[in-house]
């Protein structure tokens, strides 16, 4: 089933058509409504009329997370706050959050969005669906939560934490679709096999909606094998809009981005030039909404886009599966690494979990890199002459795809930090 497949299916004459129309639209408004932008396309040499297609976005200059930060809290909002009837905010880690504001028809283009990842992802009106992403300033548990109910199936507004609750609602609801982190996901399936309990016989999931943070495609086939379901990918980001700027479909091959009203381009993180399809590089997405809407936003997401057409039959672009953000990669001793590559190593071992920490240390100019991975419950042995063979075969295949030596401590099951709520935190960085 396609949600609209007026637009899902739409060639791309009508899109880039569309997709023109709104830009235009969009930057008129700002131009006229938003000092911050008419500043910046002034200094730019600038004006509305300059843009007239989607090719035109490239004149305009990029939005960066300081700038919203800058023109904190509302100085970046197109309309007068009487017509914003939400605000959203992501907190970061440091400084000031970023704040968004939208308004009714924007919460309705959101609904329609996440609408359209939730058919993408197979769930229909016939389905029980439990939210458990934050419910509050994060757009996680409110973003998914009106997406259900557009679609027509049933809500079922857990948040997040409490996972003995959450199971108790899964069993006693028949809850057929659950929207959570991933780590979260795998969290559940973990609590639930230690209750004794088997998710093929006992409870009635079918499909997850995982995201809002980076997972593999290992971690995928960990989190379906473990919950006996269907795992989709759905992506966004606050300053967006929140979940729903993109979803992954049957076929699991990229994710579909909701592109008339969410554009995407993929550029050279340190040249700002436009990448091929196919090429790895940052998306910078433009929204074209009504409250808050952006202007080619820098969002240091990693991902190409695919070529080609999806046998799903939707027309709509494709970006892979997020490869992490340029700023997670980790330059160690002069090599790049990125944490979903020891993921992706780690789980393609039967003999580790998908429990692992990364720490970075320097002693003088030596940077070094430990990663810590539970091993299986059954393999977990006094036998030291297996545990020794263990760690080398990890460390040998880690070493193999980073092109660095590493460190590898094995930990006891249920010995790592595990993620009840919020986002994972996988990597600890301790030269900074
Ligand atoms: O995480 C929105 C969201 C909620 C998406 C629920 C999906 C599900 P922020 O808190 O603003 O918004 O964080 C956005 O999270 O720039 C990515 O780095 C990361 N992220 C989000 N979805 C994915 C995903 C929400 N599917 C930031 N894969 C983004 C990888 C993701 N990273």
């Amino acid at each position: 089933m396609i949600w609209n497949e007026t637009i899902e299916c739409a060639s791309r004459e009508y899109l880039s058509e569309l997709q023109s129309k709104r830009l235009r639209d969009c930057v008129s408004r700002v131009y006229h409504n938003v000092p911050y932008y008419r500043t910046r396309m002034q200094e730019a040499g600038i004006l509305p009329g300059d843009i007239k297609t989607i090719e035109d976005i490239v004149k305009l200059p990029f939005t960066n997370k300081q700038d919203l930060r800058d023109n904190y809290p509302f100085g970046t909002f197109a309309v007068p706050t009487s017509e914003i009837v939400r605000i959203h905010a992501s907190t970061g880690t440091t400084g000031k959050p970023t704040v968004v504001g939208r308004t009714r028809k924007d919460l309705s283009i959101w609904a329609e969005c996440v609408a359209r990842a939730l058919t993408l992802s197979g769930v229909t009106k016939e389905d029980i669906v439990q939210v458990a992403y934050g419910y509050g300033l994060f757009t996680g548990g409110l973003g998914i939560h009106y997406g259900v109910e557009n679609l027509g199936a049933a809500v079922v507004p857990a948040s997040t934490g409490n996972t003995k609750k959450q199971i108790q609602l899964l069993q006693d609801f028949g809850t057929t679709a659950i929207a959570c982190t991933p780590s979260y996901a795998l969290y559940l399936a973990d609590t639930i096999k230690d209750m004794g309990l088997d998710p093929k016989k006992d409870l009635k999931l079918r499909v997850g909606i995982f995201g809002a943070e980076p997972w593999t495609e290992e971690m995928r086939n960990e989190i379906e094998n473990k919950l006996n379901i269907k795992a989709h990918d759905i992506y966004g980001l606050s300053e967006i809009m929140g979940p729903g700027v993109a979803c992954d479909c049957d076929y699991q091959n990229g994710l579909h981005v909701c592109e008339d009203y969410f554009f995407p381009e993929i550029l050279n993180p340190e040249t700002g030039e436009p990448c091929k399809d196919g090429e790895v590089g940052e998306l910078v997405f433009s929204s074209f909404i009504e409250g808050m809407p952006l202007l080619r936003y820098r969002t240091h997401d990693l991902s190409k886009i695919i070529p080609g057409q999806c046998q799903c039959g939707r027309t709509t672009r494709r970006i892979a599966k997020l490869m992490g953000r340029c700023d997670d990669m980790l330059i160690i001793r002069g090599v790049n690494v990125f944490p979903s590559q020891v993921e992706s190593v780690l789980l393609s071992m039967p003999e580790a979990t998908p429990h692992y920490m990364l720490t970075v240390d320097r002693k003088g100019l030596f940077d070094s890199l430990t990663i810590q991975v539970e091993i299986k419950e059954e393999l977990y042995s006094d036998n030291v002459k297996d545990l020794e063979n263990f760690q080398k075969k990890i460390k040998s295949n880690i070493e193999s795809v980073l092109g660095i030596s590493v460190i590898v401590q094995l930990k006891a099951p249920k010995s790592l930090p595990r993620f009840e709520e919020g986002k994972a935190k996988r990597v600890i960085d301790n030269r900074k």
